[in-house]
């Protein structure tokens, strides 16, 4: 698997905290193709493994965010290629990379998502859209049905009959129509998208960060448990959050009437 300094289909950069990971293949709307999804996963594991990364951004290079699996690149497998094999040793690991890091990911959606590149977009912790951002759905196009996690988020997010709607008709939604289902976060004019993410980002690299994975994790948890297991579920995660550096720094500065120093541990 390639090192970070090795991408050649992503751009990687650390600062102050924050990782971006920018899909960069801009003369095909950044479509994926194997190696992209291997440096991705590689650029991913980069940041569970780094504590000074404590938000993790994906963008888009050019006017894409991202046009989902690369069409010609299915159209040279070798004979023993299986989509099934193709998906588990891809897609899978690169979406799961993402539920399990347990650092917040922001997806600047600063084009069009479609296919397994909207599959990438919803499996961010939050999106932020550019108004120039479209979201499609676009399996049914090419006779296909939901992939790369499309299936699980997208009614998580929007409900199964828009989920229904989207998956089977590949209608285009525009970033306004996608904030009013709920599919994203804000949308922002196009010029203000990186600005706006940074300050997000900002923020969230100088937050508690064991106590946003230890969140992340209880949602996860959360979207297939009873109450009580979530319940139950909740307790034992407070018992670790109560024992982070950063807890004991929160209580200690509100009790000092002073703002917090979380360091992230
Ligand atoms: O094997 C597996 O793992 C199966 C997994 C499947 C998961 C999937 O992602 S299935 C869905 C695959 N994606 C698509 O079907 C989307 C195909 N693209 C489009 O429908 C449109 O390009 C968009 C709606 C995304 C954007 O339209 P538009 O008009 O803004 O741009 P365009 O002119 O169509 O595209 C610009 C260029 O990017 C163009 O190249 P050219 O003509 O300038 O040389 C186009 O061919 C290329 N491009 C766009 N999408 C793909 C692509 N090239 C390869 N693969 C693509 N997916």
């Amino acid at each position: 698997m390639p090192s970070p300094p090795d991408f050649d289909t992503i751009l990687f950069d650390v600062s102050d905290g924050v990782a971006t990971i920018t899909l960069n293949r801009p003369d095909r709307l950044n479509a994926l193709t194997t190696p992209m999804s291997q440096e991705m996963l590689a650029a991913l594991k980069s940041c569970a493994r780094d504590e000074r990364i404590r938000c993790v951004v994906i963008t888009g290079a050019g006017r894409g965010f991202s046009a989902g699996q690369d069409l010609t690149e299915l159209a040279h497998v070798p004979d023993d290629w299986t989509v099934g094999d193709h998906l588990r040793r891809g897609y899978h690991r690169l979406i799961l990379a993402m539920h399990d890091l347990e650092k917040p990911i922001i997806a600047a959606v600063n084009g069009v998502a479609a296919g397994a590149g909207l599959g990438v977009a919803l499996a961010a912790d939050m999106r932020i859209a550019s108004a120039k951002a479209s979201f499609v759905a676009a399996f049914i196009g090419i006779g296909l049905a939901p992939d790369s996690g499309v299936s699980w988020h997208l009614q998580r997010l929007v409900g199964p009959a828009r989920a229904f709607e989207l998956l089977t008709t590949g209608r285009k939604v525009s970033a306004e129509e996608a904030l009013s289902m709920g599919l994203v976060n804000q949308v922002v004019p196009a010029d203000a998208l990186d600005e706006t993410v940074a300050a997000l980002a900002r923020q969230f690299a100088q937050a508690p960060t064991r106590a946003i994975g230890l969140t992340k994790r209880v949602l996860n948890k959360a979207a297939t448990a009873t109450l009580a297991e979530a319940l139950e579920y909740e307790a034992q995660i407070q018992d670790i959050a109560i024992q982070t550096e950063d807890h004991r720094e929160g209580v200690e500065a509100f009790l000092q009437k002073r703002p917090p120093r979380f360091s992230g541990q």
